[in-house]
């Protein structure tokens, strides 16, 4: 008890060891983890978290290399989580994230994360959400939170951001088709990079023409639309003045409520693991699962009839 509230109160002043520390129990999902949440939770909500995401290879992570240091050199303490940075996709770009982001490494006011997106349970893993949390309890001004925008995972955390960024590179046109469908709509802000490459101008046009269909209305925010060249730092400080435009937007407009959509996104995920976990649990320790495989072996139960059963006796329903 003591030890979990040591952790809250060395987070809380920003002790980088002690945050990586927790950061590991998270991933690890050791019990203690729940116990300081609970403590670090009422000094959350200060952080604006901004969504970066977008297809394999669209320079996410150079981007995001060059917004810490218009970020730094605003005076801001960012966090950065990199969700998956192990993907299959990324070929050797692992190792040129880890040379980039290397020289960060020395600035106190700058904590940077890889954080695997699948849990135990399969699904999301929760531990976004609650890395999320322990960056802003901290006391980081901004939490940078890479994704590769293609699977229902990126939807998800698209939720938890306040401000989206979908980043593509030019000729994508094939690429936005694969961009899951919330996460054009959630994009306050798409970025083309790679302005250095031909296409660059027809792929910005094509977002917008995408836009000017969906008719939002007026007074609702305007997504925008930027070209950076992220490797030869172009359109950077364009992109922070966008995020710092769309931030103060929500600001005027309380009723966008953004913190509460991302607390309950995280609370109905909670929720789902928790269901899966204990019902789980129970199943197995009434025999029920055993039970069930039995049936499906003996070919007297189908697959999805189990499942219900499972469900009925969990909840003890008694369908009619
Ligand atoms: N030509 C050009 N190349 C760029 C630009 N920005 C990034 N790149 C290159 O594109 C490649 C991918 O960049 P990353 O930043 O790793 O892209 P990412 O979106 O983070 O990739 P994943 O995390 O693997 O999805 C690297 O070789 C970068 O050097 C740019 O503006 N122009
Ligand atoms: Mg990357």
């Amino acid at each position: 008890m003591k030890e979990n509230q040591k952790t809250a109160d060395a987070v809380l002043k920003g002790d980088v060891r002690a945050a990586a520390r927790l950061l590991r129990e998270i991933e690890d999902s050791s019990p203690a983890v729940r116990e300081i949440i609970k403590i670090l939770f009422p000094h959350t909500g200060r952080a604006g978290v901004v969504g970066i995401t977008g297809p394999p290879g669209a320079g996410k992570s150079t981007l995001v290399d060059r917004l810490i240091v218009t970020l730094r050199n605003k005076g801001m303490s960012v966090g950065v989580l990199a969700v998956d940075p192990t993907s299959p996709f990324s070929g050797g770009a692992i190792l040129g994230d880890r040379i980039r982001m290397q020289r960060h490494a020395t600035d106190p006011g700058v904590f940077i994360r890889g954080v695997a997106s699948r849990g135990h349970v399969g699904g999301l893993s929760h531990s976004v959400y609650d890395m999320v949390l322990v960056l802003d309890a901290m006391g980081k001004d901004v939490i940078l939170v890479e994704t590769v925008g293609v699977g229902q995972d990126a939807v998800e955390i698209a939720q938890l951001a306040h401000t989206n960024v979908l980043v593509l590179a030019p000729g994508m046109g094939d690429g936005i088709q694969t961009i899951k469908a919330g996460i054009l709509e959630t994009a306050a802000i798409v970025v083309v990079n790679k302005a250095d490459l031909d296409a660059a101008d027809q792929t910005a046009g094509e977002i917008k023409t995408l836009f000017s269909m969906g008719n939002r209305p007026q007074a609702q925010w305007q997504p925008l639309v930027l070209k950076t060249q992220a490797t030869r730092n172009i359109g950077i400080d364009a992109l922070a003045e966008a995020i710092f435009s769309h931030q103060a937007y929500l600001k005027r407009h309380p009723e966008t409520n953004v913190r509460l959509k991302g607390l309950k996104a995280a609370f109905l995920h909670a929720l789902q693991q928790e269901l899966l976990q204990e019902g789980m649990r129970r199943l197995e320790r009434g025999g029920m699962l055993d039970t069930l495989s039995k049936a499906l072996e003996n070919k007297r139960m189908d697959p999805f009839s189990a499942a219900r059963q499972a469900v009925d006796a969990l909840f003890t329903l008694k369908r009619g």
